[in-house]
C-alpha cells in the first residue's frame, strides 16, 4: 500500500510538473527598480529597470500601461505632476520625464504588461527630490 501511495504521488508530481512547465515565470516575479532614488527638484528624468527576480535579468519590451507620479509619501496624494515616457536607451530600462516641482518624496506608480505573461506588473517606487 505504501509503495502504491508513493507511486501515485510521484505520478501526480510528474503530471503537475508537465502541466506547469510552460508557466516558468509568474507576473509576481517581475519588479521595477529605480536606478536612482534621488533627483533634483524640477525637470527630472527617472529611470527604472524591469527585472525578473527569478533570473536576475532585465526585461525589455514591456508595455507601460499605467503611470502616475504624486507626493503621496509626504501626505500630498492629490499633488500629481505630468509624467511622460521617454525612449529607452538600454534594453530593460524604462525612462520617464516628470517635473518634480517640490522638494520631498514623490511616488512613482507603474503598471506594465510583460510579453508572454498574463496580468500586470504593478509597483510603487519612492524618489526623493532635493534642491
Ligand atoms: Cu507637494
Amino acid at each position: 500500500m505504501k509503495i502504491f501511495h508513493r507511486a501515485a504521488v510521484a505520478a501526480a508530481l510528474a503530471v503537475f510538473g508537465l502541466a506547469g512547465a510552460p508557466a516558468i515565470a509568474d507576473i509576481k516575479d517581475y519588479e521595477f527598480q529605480l536606478i536612482q532614488s534621488e533627483a533634483k527638484k524640477g525637470e527630472a528624468t527617472i529611470a527604472v529597470r524591469l527585472v525578473n527576480k527569478k533570473t536576475g535579468k532585465t526585461v525589455p519590451d514591456a508595455v507601460i500601461a499605467a503611470k502616475r507620479i504624486d507626493m503621496a509619501p509626504d501626505g500630498m496624494a492629490e499633488m500629481a505632476t505630468k509624467i511622460e515616457q521617454m525612449p529607452s536607451t538600454e534594453p530593460g530600462v524604462y525612462r520617464f520625464k516628470a517635473n518634480l516641482s517640490m522638494e520631498g518624496r514623490w511616488q512613482l506608480s507603474l503598471g506594465a504588461k510583460v510579453q508572454g505573461e498574463t496580468g500586470t506588473v504593478e509597483n510603487k517606487l519612492v524618489i526623493q527630490a532635493d534642491k
